[in-house]
């Protein structure tokens, strides 16, 4: 059997057709795709028709293959029941970009947000039936998140591909590391960044796609877990305490990244939620979302079939969560109903060229077992209360005075997580915060936790936004090894200001900032 494979696998090599036939399942990242020039050829053919079917009359079949009408399915600004107004996230935005801007440098940054803002229209579904049913319906911090992303980008690539004219078009993945540099720093993708390519968009991260600054992705100063290591850890899928692997996969490296190449989330497109979709960035980058989940659920099989009767005994879901439908367009503009259990079908669940699981699936379940394990035990619930992180200085928030030899319930295996409870926005600050795990002993030693988004914040129908953030739960047993942490005593957090990039603007523009009600360390048992 093995050795059938192997033959295959030359053959491919040497083959290109037969490399076809065989693979044309496995989608690939962006780098090792566009390798083939007619691959890249086909994606730059794809989204240059797309963007001209924007121009098509609303109404028809040609406007709903078009990028704006699918970064629409996604969301959009109009006046409709299920858009966002445009210019309440203008004023609420910018207007405050000027009042905080300190300097010209700062000053400019803010003009140049503007000036995204001001190329958006409201839009609306009007009477086009198909856009009512689906414009304005993705998923976000539900239980519907990883499913309505998969199924719409099933139907995104089918359109794609028919825009390119090339059959065999994919969708490749955005693997983040593929583009980092020697000071840790990512840099957007060539395909993204050439403006005579379709996939150029000027609206992202001032400098990004200048490749002046990149994103602090690696290193003491991350502030993005772009290999969805945290997440990979989860036991769950989804969890109302935010626990799950859902939930942590969409907080970290999702919204994150959404930030990142957003403006920090200030500006469209990638920013908001609204316009995310008008930048071809966000198809590949929920791509590798998508993978990520994939690889989470090939490590919970243990070598097991991942397909509806798998997903069914294993994520924990009730029957109605399978049964949700979704609408989206094909090809062709005609509207289609999906259900969540489609996700778990051959034909919707993609397979992926990289899945990091080349070794056993067993062993590499009980390596992820390892780092579930807490160096602290089974130990009682510690809490701080009331903390203030404000301004572009670095806040601290400390265990202290606890009676510490009284803590431990057991010795026995046991997960620690970090739960930060009731954050709220204290105005709106133009920068977020990064959150890492300190050893007190030696304080060269630090564990990246996480860093706190505001992707989807403004999506309210209010004047003034939402200004709670809410809840977020973190596994913090491997962050507490890192550190080389012994008792409840030996580390502190601290929270550094960031926009996620090597850009020192706004990071300097702020003296609003968060807080947080509570954060507790808490440790559960390991069945
Ligand atoms: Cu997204």
């Amino acid at each position: 059997m093995k050795k059938g494979i192997a033959k295959l696998v030359i053959l491919a090599s040497t083959c290109g057709i037969l490399s076809i036939s065989t693979y044309a399942q496995k989608i690939p990242s962006l780098e090792t795709y566009v390798k083939d020039l007619k691959n890249l050829n086909a994606l730059n053919q794809g989204f240059a028709e797309m963007r001209k079917a924007n121009f098509a009359e609303p109404n028809t079949a040609k406007y709903r293959t078009s990028l704006n009408y699918w970064a629409n399915i996604h969301g959009y600004f109009g006046y409709d029941k299920k858009s966002e107004n445009l210019q309440e996230y203008y004023e609420e935005l910018i207007k405050q970009c000027y009042d905080k801007a300190k300097g010209e440098p700062e000053r400019k940054a803010c003009g140049f947000y503007q000036n995204y803002y001001a190329s958006l229209n409201n839009q609306t579904a009007g009477n086009d039936k198909i856009a009512q049913e689906v414009w304005g319906t993705c998923e976000h911090g539900t239980e519907f998140f990883l499913p309505w992303h998969r199924l719409y980008l099933h139907y995104f690539e089918k359109t794609l591909r028919k825009a390119s004219g090339n059959p065999n078009l994919q969708l490749p993945y955005w693997k983040y590391e593929d583009n980092i540099d020697n000071n840790n720093l990512l840099f957007l993708p060539w395909l993204f960044t050439q403006n005579y390519l379709s996939a150029f968009d000027i609206k992202r991260t001032i400098g990004l796609n200048e490749n002046k600054i990149g994103i602090k992705v690696r290193g003491d100063n991350k502030t993005i877990d772009i290999t969805g290591f945290e997440a990979l850890q989860a036991v769950d899928f989804y969890r109302d305490d935010k626990a799950g692997f859902s939930n942590l996969i969409e907080s970290n490296p999702h919204n994150l990244m959404h930030c990142a190449v957003g403006a920090n989330c200030y500006a469209p497109n990638m920013g908001l939620v609204p316009a995310a979709g008008n930048d071809p960035i966000f198809y590949l980058h929920h791509r590798n979302i998508d993978r990520l989940w994939q690889k989470w659920m090939l490590k919970k099989a243990k070598g097991q079939k991942i397909d509806l009767a798998w997903a069914k005994a294993n994520l924990g879901m009730p029957a109605t969560w399978f049964e949700k439908e979704m609408k989206f367009v094909d090809e062709n503009g005609n509207l289609v109903s999906r259900k969540v259990a489609d996700a778990f079908n051959s034909e919707f669940m993609p397979d992926y060229d990289d899945l990091g699981l080349k070794s056993d699936p067993t062993l590499l379940a009980s390596e992820s077992n390892k780092l579930l394990m807490s160096p602290l035990g089974h130990h009682e619930n510690i809490e701080i209360s009331n903390i203030n992180v404000l301004g572009a200085q670095v806040s601290r928030a400390n265990f202290k005075d606890l009676p510490v030899n009284n803590m431990l319930r057991s010795t026995g295996p046991a997960i620690s997580y970090l739960t930060i409870q009731n954050i709220e926005l204290v105005n709106k600050p133009m920068l977020t915060y990064a959150v890492y795990m300190v050893s007190k002993k030696d304080t060269s030693k630090r564990s990246y936790l996480t860093t706190f988004s505001f992707f989807g914040l403004n999506n309210v129908h209010a004047h003034h936004g939402k200004t709670k953030i809410g809840d977020m739960k973190l596994i913090v047993s491997d962050n507490l090894q890192e550190i080389g942490a012994q008792s409840l005593a030996d580390f502190e957090l601290i929270f550094e200001p960031t926009d996620f990039t090597s850009n020192p603007v706004f990071t300097q523009l702020s003296k609003d900032g968060l807080k947080i009600g509570k954060i507790l360390l808490t440790s559960e048992p390991i069945s």
